[in-house]
């Protein structure tokens, strides 16, 4: 569809879960929307001797070994950042100063002082015309971003709560081994960095609010496990060798106060038995309510509280019609999309930002908003709980 437009080189670091769905996003964001850029997938870089396998099997034209040499490349433009969080720092702010525009996984990184350092890259390189967005994904769920647009429409009213959840089960047992994301070194934080993230993230995007203090609880329910052998997901198998302490959070619950006034709820857990990937939010506001599940994600339930009571409930959106966001670039009205879909609409929304020499969102800056949360959480829980202001 875009092949006749400017070439833009893409090199991807890391190429676990998060760079398999990355990877169909480049591969399918040319074939379903008119791009003003086509994205050449060039290289992919890797520590392990799979790397070469996972560049074939994923589509990747060249391997580096060393993800230096990638940003070193020419034909690499945009550096697309797939590792573990101990790492985004130095990979973001090395691509941004060697002029290549960065995707960056979330959380931005593992403490603030990284996701500083990265915002201060980020606005030295925007100077230079030079890119920057972190990948919280679930802003491009169509009934998301259609929840964005209602808030920004006033169909709500006032926002006076607002209730948040990422519930998944897959730690639950505790013979799971000691993967990556429960090890503080390497993931910052556990439940609380990897999913409450994103929970904070479309909280504010939804109600385009930002939370100014919270009181936080955390917990760590199984605190040693089998040590992983490959520590590559969230399936990796235990070696059998002993085991090691998890030294991040299993749960994190926490409450806040938001901009405009409102109260706001937030509970991210691997405990949750049966809950698979339930990233959930309920809205209410003086006008209406709105709630939606990840779970059935095609849907969002709105409750227009204008109406007579009699006819008002509870109504299902089916997020699938060509005037809402995103879904007219895909299949006929109602046959819905999937996880790896909001993927391919951050590549694409960053890609047309690139074209149009606009900043992307999220920025580094909003990363650092979020971090600035997960580490006034860490503080409170803490300290009994403390009231703890967002600052910065
Ligand atoms: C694991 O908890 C995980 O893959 C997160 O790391 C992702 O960000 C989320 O989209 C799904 O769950």
């Amino acid at each position: 569809m875009s092949s006749s437009r400017p070439a833009l080189g893409v090199g991807m670091v890391g190429y676990a879960f998060m760079g398999r769905v990355h990877s169909q996003a480049w591969r399918s964001v040319g074939a379903f929307f008119d791009l003003p850029v086509t994205p050449v997938m060039a290289v992919l870089s890797g520590r392990s001797a799979r790397t070469a396998d996972a560049a074939a099997t994923l589509g990747w034209a060249a391997v580096e070994n060393d993800w230096k040499e990638l940003i070193r490349r020419e034909d690499v433009h945009i550096v697309d950042i797939c590792t573990p969080g101990d790492s985004h720092a130095e990979i973001a702010v090395a691509a941004l100063e060697a002029g290549k525009h960065v995707l960056c996984e979330k959380p931005l990184a593992n403490t603030v002082a990284e996701a500083e350092a990265m915002v201060a890259a980020a606005g030295q390189a925007a100077a230079r015309g030079v890119r920057s967005m972190v990948a919280f994904n679930y802003r491009r769920v169509p009934a998301v971003a259609l929840a964005r647009q209602m808030v920004a429409d006033g169909r709500l009213g006032e926002i006076r709560h607002v209730r948040a959840q990422y519930l998944q089960d897959w730690i639950t047992d505790p013979e799971f081994p000691l993967v990556w994301r429960l090890q503080k070194d390497k993931a910052g934080s556990g439940a609380l960095g990897d999913i409450g993230s994103h929970i904070v993230d479309t909280a504010q995007f939804v109600t385009g609010q930002n939370l100014t203090g919270v009181s936080a609880l955390t917990e760590t329910f199984i605190r040693e496990r089998p040590l992983a052998g490959d520590s590559a997901g969230l399936a990796a198998g235990a070696d059998g060798t002993g085991r090691g302490e998890v030294t991040v959070d299993d749960a994190a619950l926490f409450i806040g106060r938001l901009s405009g006034g409102g109260l706001a709820s937030f509970e991210a857990t691997r405990f949750a038995a049966g809950r698979k990937n339930a990233l959930r939010l309920e809205i209410n506001g003086s006008l209406g309510s709105l709630a939606f599940d990840f779970e059935a994600m095609n849907e969002l339930w709105f409750h227009d509280h204008t109406l007579p009571a009699g006819d008002a409930g509870f109504r299902r959106i089916l997020v699938t019609e060509s005037d809402h966001p995103y879904a007219a670039a895909w299949w006929p009205p109602g046959h819905g999309l999937g996880y790896e879909h909001t993927f391919t609409h951050e590549v694409k929304d960053f890609l047309e930002a690139l074209a149009a020499g606009t900043d992307p969102t999220p920025s580094f800056a909003d990363g650092l908003r979020v971090q600035r949360v997960l580490r006034a959480v860490e503080e409170s829980a803490a300290n009994d709980s403390r009231w703890t202001a967002i600052t910065g």
